[in-house]
């Protein structure tokens, strides 16, 4: 039997009291993926959002060791701190990295690429709300088609990211790990037992973590859930799991609503035209197509290899 909502503790490891903007996902996120870690973790943070609001001194919400490094080193910090456990016989404490977008798409992928080749008995959770927000929202290399930002602004000439987002769940997953991930919290119950397998599984461990951001998405703080719902819904966002490289998709949409439904209550989105709309929903189309084709080329490739 997996942890269910009602059986999560009442006292918060990430306490209340933190400054996270009002409806912030990311916030969600970790004050419930602490209540089923415990309180035998030790955590690594880079600069963030999560950093700013979780522990600007002298005020910090966190009951668990807790430190702050490099952009660039989370995963390769973890590492350190988790091998300094085992010699001092503390193999049960489980250490996790928590990063943002940019902090894991783009700026630590190198230690985190590292980390997941030499199987580190660490998980690593990347909180992805689509942007560098703390800096005010800088587009990342897990930013969305089309979606507005300060460095791919919405006028004439330029009509938000030209490019696509970048899938990191899928490029950790070809590291050969024993975990991959992806989650929302837009399904609270879904994450939860993800993150309850992770905990009981040793090497590494990755989880990608859709976390609505209002403030940088222009969305109103009381449809977080709504927006994360319509992810999914809609394709944009894949829910799936992969234990040694089986990959499964845990929520099938009945029918795929239109990415357009999505869009549309985010004002991070509303410039865009007809045809913008157009190749996203292809791209959706596609990408959904893919995995779905992944899921079962790596069923049979694990049954060919049982
Ligand atoms: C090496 C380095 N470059 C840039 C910064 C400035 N910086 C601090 S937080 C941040 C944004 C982080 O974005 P992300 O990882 O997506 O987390 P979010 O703020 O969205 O929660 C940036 C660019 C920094 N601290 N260190
Ligand atoms: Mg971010």
């Amino acid at each position: 039997m997996s942890i269910g909502i009602k059986d999560l503790p009442e006292e918060n490891l990430f306490t209340a009291g933190h400054t996270a903007c009002a409806g912030c996902g990311a916030a969600i996120v970790v004050r419930n993926i602490m209540k089923v870690l415990g309180e035998n973790t030790v955590i690594y943070t880079p600069a963030n959002c999560l950093l700013v609001f979780g522990a600007t001194y002298p005020h910090i919400a966190w009951k668990v060791p807790y430190h702050h490094v490099a952009f660039e080193n989370t995963a390769a910090c973890a590492t350190g701190m988790k091998r300094a456990l085992n010699t001092l016989g503390k193999e049960d404490t489980t250490v996790v990295g928590f990063a943002g977008d940019g902090g894991t798409a783009d700026i630590g992928m190198q230690a985190l690429s590292a980390a997941a080749e030499r199987n580190e008995d660490i998980i690593y959770v990347m909180y992805d709300n689509e942007a560098y927000m703390n800096t005010g929202i800088q587009r990342s290399g897990s930013t969305p088609y089309g979606a507005w930002t300060t460095t791919t602004p919405a006028g004439k000439v330029i009509k938000g990211k030209e490019l696509f987002k970048k899938d990191v769940a899928q490029i950790i997953l070809a590291h050969n790990v024993p975990y991959v991930a992806t989650a929302s919290v837009g399904y609270p119950q879904d994450m939860l037992k993800k993150v309850e397998k992770a905990k009981n599984m040793k090497g590494f461990r990755f989880l990608q973590i859709y976390s609505s951001c209002p403030t940088g998405w222009r969305h109103p703080t009381d449809i977080t859930v709504e927006i994360a719902n319509k992810a999914v819904e809609s394709g944009m966002w894949t829910l799936f799991e992969a234990v040694d490289g089986r990959m499964e998709i845990t929520h099938r949409p009945k029918e795929r609503i239109p990415v357009q439904d999505y869009l549309k209550l985010q004002g991070r989105f509303r410039h865009m035209s007809e045809e913008q709309i157009r190749i996203l929903q292809n791209w959706v189309d596609k990408k959904w197509d893919r995995d779905s084709r992944l899921e079962k080329a790596l069923k049979m490739l694990d049954e060919s290899t049982d």
